[in-house]
């Protein structure tokens, strides 16, 4: 039931086909794929790493990446991505709530992590950051740490290099944790789901059937891989298939514009398509060889499918799904794509919307949206209490996201019940940013919306009761070391107090209001 054995078993057939096609450097077949998997995972072995045991990764998207990615699931690892923009202050909190074995980090050597780190307690100060510690290895309370980077070189690989090739692929039964995947925490806090073997096994199955995966199919990569979209939604297919992928190190219009024409399949968020739509050069010719482009983790613009459509004849096809559930539905491959909504349940997927009480509605009826099935993740990684608060006592998991069902049961998703903001396909949690915010001496109090964005679909702003206007430098100095760079407000707006209901709760809805001009021309107000 080891996830990485079906995937050997293909990856031996099509040995010499190609794999991982970079556009700098050589490109990597299955078979090379294969023998890097083993090594890395010689490598982890060699560092004690072994089944169940937890690998914090921080790196670059690089052939060597993905092949970190397999060696832990060969080796019945537990792999964990996190964000490359995450600060040293963000990583700190993933470190002690990990309790890794191993962290891979991309930091060059000589950087502060040379050698390990010290774990942090489980609860660090927000702005606890791992010490440097002197001598190699990990011991007790200390992390080994790796390095791989974006060239490909580092610790790991070169240990890989020397280390004996790991053949065996260990035995995991179908509930075994696979990865943990972190989403932000309504609270602040990062929570890790435990995604299965089975989970990861059941729902790239769904999505092949789903999209009718071929035997000729190119899939262009470019988002990012410490995701579920980037890593199993678009890697699983490929790579269950032994499929070639042109691996992009990150979405770039030029370079996606070039290789486009070699490709037949793209998945992107909506800030892919908008971004394509902005390039004079991007119609029709370069999707000559395309027969699909597939949209998620955040709504897509009915304007953006109908723009693509009138532009290149394709209709986008929209999906949903979230990191606890990896992909719950789709629009249709051969039926209506309907924009504005994201289609029907997958094979094996339960879907349905409920009140506050679980009890399903009626169709049309909005409500809050909830999943069953084989794709819903174990829980989230020691927090057993927030895992039952958001499972149904049959076994439905509460998504958070309001949506209603048509008759034939479409879903369109209309809101979110969470408060988190969507900026680029990136979850940005409120509480986290008015929190460090708030520790501002001169920063009273705060509220943090998302507000319509031509590029972002939604941006990020600051709503602030301060004494004085805030000093730009001194808000880039505060957040810098603290937040990542794509959480920190796009705009900060000083008012004199904020709107509160009768309870003496902000109205968010008022300040998204208020502003939901501010990023937008004069003409489109
Ligand atoms: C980058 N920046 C962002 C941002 N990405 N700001 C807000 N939101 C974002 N998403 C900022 C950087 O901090 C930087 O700020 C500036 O933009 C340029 O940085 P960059 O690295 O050059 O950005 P760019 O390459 O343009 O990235 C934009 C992007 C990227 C849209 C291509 O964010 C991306 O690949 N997003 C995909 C996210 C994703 O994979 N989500 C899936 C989640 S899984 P400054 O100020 O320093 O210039 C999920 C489940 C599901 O949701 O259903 O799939
Ligand atoms: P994450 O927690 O990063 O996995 O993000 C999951 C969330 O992204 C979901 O709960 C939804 O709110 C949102 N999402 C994913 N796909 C779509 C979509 N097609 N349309 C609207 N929202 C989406």
């Amino acid at each position: 039931m080891n996830l990485y054995e079906r995937m050997e078993e293909v990856f031996h057939d099509a040995a010499g086909a190609p794999a991982l096609c970079c556009p700098e450097g050589e490109g990597w077949s299955y078979g090379r794929l294969l023998q890097a998997t083993e090594r890395v995972a010689g490598a982890l072995a060699s560092l004690g790493v072994g089944v169940g045991d937890r690998v914090l990764v921080q790196t670059a998207k690089t052939p060597q990446a993905v092949a970190l990615y397999l060696a832990c699931l060969k080796i019945g690892a537990v792999y964990a991505p996190i964000n490359t923009a995450y600060t040293a202050a963000e990583v700190a909190y993933f470190l002690a709530d990990l309790q890794p074995a191993l962290f891979v980090s991309s930091a060059p050597k000589g950087s502060s992590m040379r050698g390990g780190v010290s774990l942090p307690s489980r609860s660090p100060s927000r702005t606890a950051r791992p010490r440097a510690a002197p001598a190699e290895g990990s011991t007790g309370d200390r992390v080994r740490v790796e390095t791989l980077d974006a060239a490909g070189g580092g610790s790991l690989a070169a240990l890989a290099a020397r280390a004996r090739p790991f053949a065996r692929t260990v035995d995991r039964a179908e509930d075994d944790i696979a990865s943990i995947i972190y989403t932000s925490g309504t609270t602040g806090r990062s929570k890790g789901a435990m995604l299965t073997h089975g989970n990861l096994a059941s729902n790239a199955r769904a999505l092949l059937a789903s999209w009718g995966w071929r035997a000729d199919d190119v899939l262009l990569h470019a988002l990012p891989m410490f995701h579920v979209h980037g890593l199993f939604v678009a890697l699983h297919c490929a790579l269950l298939t032994a499929t070639p992928t042109i691996f992009l190190p990150k979405f770039e219009v030029s370079l996606v514009l070039r290789l486009l024409p070699r490709a037949t399949v793209m998945m992107g968020v909506p800030t892919f398509y908008t971004r394509l739509l902005g390039a004079e050069a991007f119609g029709a010719a370069p999707c000559r060889n395309m027969r699909l482009f597939i949209s998620g983790s955040a709504p897509l613009a009915a304007r953006t499918f109908a723009a693509f459509e009138q532009r290149t004849g394709f209709r986008i096809l929209e999906r949903y799904g979230m990191s606890e559930t990896l992909m719950n539905t789709t629009n249709p491959l051969a039926g209506e794509r309907v924009a504005g909504t994201v289609g029907f349940a997958l094979p094996e997927v339960e879907v349905r919307v409920a009140n506050e009480a679980g009890e399903p509605l009626p169709s049309g009826a909005v409500g809050g949206i909830e999943v069953r099935g084989p794709n819903v993740f174990r829980g989230y990684w020691r927090m057993p209490e927030k895992t039952r608060e958001e499972f149904r006592a049959d076994g439905f998991f509460v998504t958070g996201d309001l949506g209603a069902l048509s008759d034939d049961g479409r879903l369109t998703i209309v809101g979110r019940e969470k408060d988190v903001i969507i900026s680029g396909g990136y979850n940005v949690y409120p509480k986290e940013v008015e929190t460090i915010l708030e520790e501002m001496p001169e920063v009273a109090e705060c509220a943090v919306v998302g507000v319509p964005h031509a590029d972002f679909g939604e941006a990020v702003v600051a709503v602030v009761v301060a004494e004085e206007e805030l000093q730009q430098a001194r808000l880039d100095e505060h957040l810098r070391d603290r937040l990542a760079r794509y959480k920190q407000p796009k705009r900060v707006l000083r008012v004199a107090q904020l709107p509160r209901n009768a309870m003496g709760k902000v109205r968010k809805n008022a300040l998204q209001d208020a502003y939901r001009g501010i990023f937008r021309s004069p003409a489109e107000r």
